[in-house]
């Protein structure tokens, strides 16, 4: 019954996220009065609508939601952060960092339309982030909007998920391996940074007391981490699938992950076990918890 609670919730915030994007994305809706190349508008769309699992925004979603707060505006915070997620991939995709062909299904930005329109295509979504989170519709109180575009700033940035992959892409050139910690560092910014924002946002938005913020952060902390090590297991099982030998342009890669630091056994352990202790900070809500608690385990367990 709780898992079934759960599908339909993350089904149901998937839709209105995708609902809310394609509105904040339609060209008669855009704010400004100015032309916008059609093209442009065309890659941002595509990076952004019409895939992925919505994760971030449902945690944003579902953290409020526990706390009493629903909405529009809620929706729109989760879709500026979904926007800087989205923007993440089309530039992690480019051919001077990951060079990925695919993405969730279907060419990547820069193969569908061409890099300097996808490199566009990722700065504006990452500017328009900004414009939806801080202005009026977002939230009533204005100190309200004003932590969360600094949250999300500091999520995204030099100190959150682009510093972590400044950090990712300089250990693979490195000829030594990585220890656990320097790993565990570049993951929670590069990933678990965002994912800790989706909880800490919905928190500021649902009003969270300081003892609930504290809960949440470590909730969101763990969750991130157990994210980023589930990510590293999907990785490494594919490569095993791929002929038993790692996929062809990731043979020379130095890569920082845990699977490589802890080998695969140790990694599923850790992965069970940040969900556990992600799921046991959740104690002090109770019942109404029960969404984020699932969530926990889907993160874990999830298979793409
Ligand atoms: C380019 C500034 C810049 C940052 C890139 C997050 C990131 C940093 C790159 C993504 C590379 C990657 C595949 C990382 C592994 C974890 C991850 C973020 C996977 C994709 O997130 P999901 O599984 O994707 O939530 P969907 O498609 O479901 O949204």
């Amino acid at each position: 019954v709780l898992r079934d609670a759960f599908s339909s919730r993350l089904v149901a915030v998937a839709e209105s996220t995708e609902q809310m994007l394609d509105r904040l994305l339609s060209p008669h809706l855009l704010p400004g009065e100015k032309t916008r190349p059609p093209r442009l508008l065309e890659a941002i769309r595509y990076g952004s609508l019409g895939g992925g699992k919505r994760l971030r925004p449902f945690l944003l979603v579902e953290t409020a939601r526990m706390l009493g707060a629903e909405g529009e505006g809620v929706l729109r915070a989760a879709c500026a952060l979904e926007m800087i997620h989205c923007y993440s991939l089309v530039h992690d995709d480019l051919p001077a960092m990951d060079n990925d062909d695919l993405r969730r299904g279907r060419p990547t930005c820069h193969k569908a339309f061409d890099e300097a329109c996808a490199i566009l295509a990722g700065d504006a979504l990452l500017t328009y982030a900004f414009d939806v989170i801080a202005d009026t519709p977002t939230h009533p109180d204005p100190a309200v909007r004003a932590d969360l575009t600094v949250m999300l700033a500091r999520a995204a940035g030099l100190g959150g998920m682009v510093g972590g992959q400044a950090l990712d892409l300089e250990a693979e050139s490195r000829k030594e391996p990585h220890s656990r910690e320097f790993v565990m560092l570049m993951q929670s910014m590069k990933t678990g940074a965002l994912l800790l924002n989706a909880v800490e946002a919905g928190a500021r938005i649902g009003g969270a007391d300081a003892a609930q913020r504290a809960a949440l952060s470590h909730y969101g902390a763990l969750l991130g981490a157990a994210f980023q090590v589930a990510d590293d297991i999907l990785d490494a099982e594919g490569d095993t699938a791929a002929l038993g030998k790692r996929a062809g342009k990731d043979a020379d890669r130095n890569k920082a992950t845990l699977v490589a630091v802890l080998g695969i056994d140790e990694a599923r352990k850790r992965r069970d076990a940040l969900a556990r202790e992600a799921i046991e900070a959740l104690s002090g809500f109770g019942d109404k918890a029960s969404i984020l608690v699932e969530a926990a385990r889907f993160t874990a367990l999830r298979k793409s």
